[in-house]
């Protein structure tokens, strides 16, 4: 009886030494001490006009939003490179016990004589039919995704001491991607290596696919950042998803985890192709309201991580009111896709409620559009799913992927697309 009492402690125990050890306790985790705010209303454009119709949502306000997060947030692209080739270099209509259609292509980008590659992953279910997938940059590399040894082991830099990748990695995230499951909902996974579009390290924007598009000296202040980099690459795996048969390509769904749920939001931000988005845990710089300054602040994930945004994001460090944007008009710019925010109740580095309300507020963009968004003030029961066009689940946990969250994922694409 001893032991089970102490074992709550335990875990409370643990999670705060590890915010202690990360300088993550000097952090705000007090609702109490949310600062007030106000917030830049998504239906108000820069010089005052309200926008009161879909023509001048589409028009105006929403290419103007998207300039505001690349100038300010994320910095701008370039467009699509002037060649692609894809070599499917590996294919096996009965992977994983016969259950899955797994195909390997290696995307390769041209730009001015220079060359840039990544391998995508994607599993399909059995069926003859073109199917829905998602699609999920990963943070280790594709052999992480499934103990398969037929997946190609990346090259690319990766997080580890000698930042090769090894036999032994092979799967260690599958808890993540649950691929056999998913595949029984009817959907397909289709994964890239982040690092393999872009190394996760700060390098003056020059390696990974910035090496294509050279910018001279220290670059313009809206220069792409690795976020911007990745999602640019995923925008690369749809073009060849597109041109893949075995897809329905009406049906690509955008979905990543904490740093990478923030790039699948801003991937589906400027990519109307994604049918719909999903932000895992995305936190400061995806889902969540920076202005509250709960948990991660801007200032942080500019010191922490300067290569995932541009320069000119820096001049919000402690001065987040001063930002034309914020978080939810990043998810408006799903409008009026449907959008899913999902978060974990111990995460609060990445202020589940601040994630919410990013939903809140981006609904007038949905309801403008004749949809119905997320209205409510006050979290959900754990393991709910609420809202409608714009989703919101919080699970009890860590910050992580799992089973369940792929199970809400489904169940949202099911309920707005139907069953496969
Ligand atoms: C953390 C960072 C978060 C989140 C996370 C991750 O260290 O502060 O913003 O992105 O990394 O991507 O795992």
């Amino acid at each position: 009886m001893r032991t089970l009492l102490l074992i709550p402690f335990c875990l409370v125990y643990v999670a705060a030494w590890s915010q202690i050890v990360n300088g993550q306790d000097e952090f705000n985790y007090d609702e109490a001490k949310v600062p007030e705010y106000l917030l830049p209303n998504v239906l108000t454009s820069q010089d005052g006009t309200n926008i009161t119709s879909a023509e001048q949502w589409h028009q105006l306000r929403r290419p103007e939003l998207v300039r505001l997060f690349q100038e300010h947030v994320y910095g701008v692209a370039p467009g699509r490179p002037q060649n692609a080739q894809y070599d499917v270099f590996e294919s096996d209509n009965s992977a994983l016990d016969g259950k899955a259609r797994r195909r390997q292509v290696k995307v390769t980008l041209q730009q001015d004589g220079k060359q840039h590659s990544f391998d995508l992953l994607l599993y399909l279910p059995q069926s003859d039919k073109p199917c829905p997938v998602f699609l999920g940059l990963n943070f280790g590399g594709n052999q992480t995704v499934q103990d398969d040894p037929a997946i190609r082991i990346t090259e690319a830099w990766i997080r580890t001491d000698d930042h090769r990748a090894t036999e032994d990695s092979r799967g260690s995230a599958a808890s993540r991607w649950p691929v056999e499951q998913i595949l029984t909902r009817g959907y397909g996974v289709a994964t890239v290596y982040c690092g393999d579009i872009d190394p996760d390290f700060d390098d003056g924007f020059e390696n990974g696919v910035h090496s294509l598009f050279p910018v001279s000296g220290e670059g313009p202040a809206d220069a792409w950042g690795t976020i911007a980099g990745w999602a640019w690459g995923l925008s690369r795996a749809v073009d060849y998803l597109t041109s893949n048969t075995e897809i329905n390509a009406d049906r690509i769904m955008v979905m990543g985890h904490s740093r990478l749920g923030k790039t699948a939001l801003w991937a589906g931000a400027i990519d109307q192709r994604f049918a719909l988005v999903i932000s895992n845990n995305s936190g400061c710089g995806g889902a969540a309201i920076s202005r509250r300054r709960f948990g991660e602040t801007v200032k942080r994930i500019n010191t922490s991580f300067p290569h995932w945004f541009n320069d000119n994001y820096l001049q919000y460090n402690d001065n987040e009111d001063a930002c034309p944007v914020d978080q939810h008009m990043l998810v408006a710019l799903m409008a009026p896709r449907p959008v899913l925010i999902c978060s974990a109740q111990e995460d609060r580095w990445a202020d589940p409620k601040g994630e919410m309300l990013a939903g809140v507020h981006a609904t007038p963009a949905y309801e403008l559009l004749g949809f119905e968004g997320l209205d409510r003030t006050e979290l959900p029961e754990l393991n709910s799913l609420v809202g409608d066009r714009i989703g919101y689940n919080i699970r009890p946990g860590k910050h992580d992927v799992m089973l369940s969250d792929w199970e809400v994922y489904c169940d949202f694409a099911d309920k707005h697309f139907g069953k496969p």
